[in-house]
C-alpha cells in the first residue's frame, strides 16, 4: 500500500511546489475561456428555506479531454462565514487534517470512477469561512476525463444573504485551484465561482415587482436593483424572473 502511495504523493508535491507551472496570465486566462477549456465549477444555489437547514453544493470539473485526462485536484475555498458554515459532524463527515471538528465534505465521484482516491480535508476553518481540499489517484495507470462531480460540500445556513464560493489557489505558487493531468502537469482551466443566496420566504409578488421594475439592468444603469439580481450575476434577467416564479406559491 506505501508503495503505491508514493507515487501519487510525489505527483502531489511536485504539483504543488514547481514553480515552473506558474500561475496563469491574463492573457492565458482569457485564451483559456476563448477555448472552452475544462472548467471546474461551484454550483449556484437560490433556496428558501430557514436558518439551521442544509444545503448541498457541488463542485463539478467539466469537458476533461479523454487525450489529458485527470489524476488529481487542490483547492481552496472560501465563504462568508456569516452566511454559511460547513455541516459539522454529519454521517459522512470527515476530520480535517489541520484538527478542529469534522465537516461533511463528501468526495465525489468523477475520480473514484477510474480507481482508488486519496482525499484529504487539508484545513478547515468555519470561522474564517476557508478550507483547503486534495484528492489524488492512487493508481497512477489511471486518469479521469468527462463532466464529474469532484467534490460535495454540505452546509448549513446561518441567517438569509448571499455568500460567494470563491475557488482559490491552494498555495503561493499558483493564481487559481490546481487539477493535476495525466502527465503530471497543471492542466489548464478555468475556476467558476459560485453562490449560495439564502432568502426569507416572503411574498413572491414582491419579488416580481422587483424584478419587473429593475428588468434588464446591468449596474450603474439607473434602473439597477441588486436586490432584483437574485442569482447575483450581474444582469436583471429571465434568470432572475424564472427564480421568481420557481419561488411562488399560490395563495
Ligand atoms: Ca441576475
Amino acid at each position: 500500500m506505501i508503495n503505491r502511495l508514493l507515487p501519487s504523493f510525489a505527483v502531489l508535491l511536485i504539483i504543488l511546489l514547481c514553480p515552473v507551472n506558474l500561475s496563469l496570465t491574463c492573457a492565458h486566462f482569457e485564451k483559456a475561456l476563448s477555448q472552452a477549456l475544462p472548467t471546474l465549477e461551484i454550483d449556484r444555489v437560490y433556496n428558501m428555506t430557514e436558518a439551521g437547514q442544509t444545503v448541498i453544493v457541488n463542485v463539478t470539473l467539466r469537458n476533461v479531454p479523454s487525450t489529458i485526462g485527470c489524476v488529481g485536484w487542490n483547492l481552496k475555498l472560501t465563504w462568508d462565514s456569516s452566511v454559511a458554515r460547513l455541516t459539522t459532524d454529519g454521517p459522512d463527515s470527515v476530520a480535517p487534517a489541520s484538527g478542529g471538528p469534522s465537516v461533511v465534505l463528501i468526495e465525489g465521484p468523477f475520480l473514484r470512477y477510474a480507481g482508488a482516491t486519496l482525499f484529504v480535508a487539508t484545513s478547515v476553518d468555519n470561522d474564517q469561512g476557508e478550507a483547503v481540499l486534495a484528492c489524488v489517484l492512487l493508481d497512477q495507470r489511471m486518469n479521469a476525463s468527462g463532466t464529474g462531480v469532484v467534490l460535495m460540500m454540505n452546509f448549513t445556513i446561518v441567517k438569509p444573504g448571499t455568500t460567494a464560493l470563491e475557488l482559490g489557489s491552494p498555495s503561493p505558487y499558483f493564481n487559481q485551484s490546481v487539477v493535476a493531468d495525466a502527465s503530471n502537469r497543471v492542466m489548464d482551466h478555468v475556476d467558476i465561482e459560485g453562490w449560495i443566496t439564502e432568502r426569507e420566504e416572503g411574498p413572491a409578488t414582491y419579488d416580481a415587482v422587483v424584478v419587473m421594475l429593475a428588468f434588464g439592468s446591468i449596474p450603474d444603469n439607473l434602473k439597477w436593483n441588486p436586490e432584483a439580481d437574485l442569482n447575483n450575476d450581474s444582469i436583471v434577467d429571465i434568470f432572475d424572473a424564472i427564480i421568481v416564479a420557481g419561488n411562488y406559491r399560490v395563495p
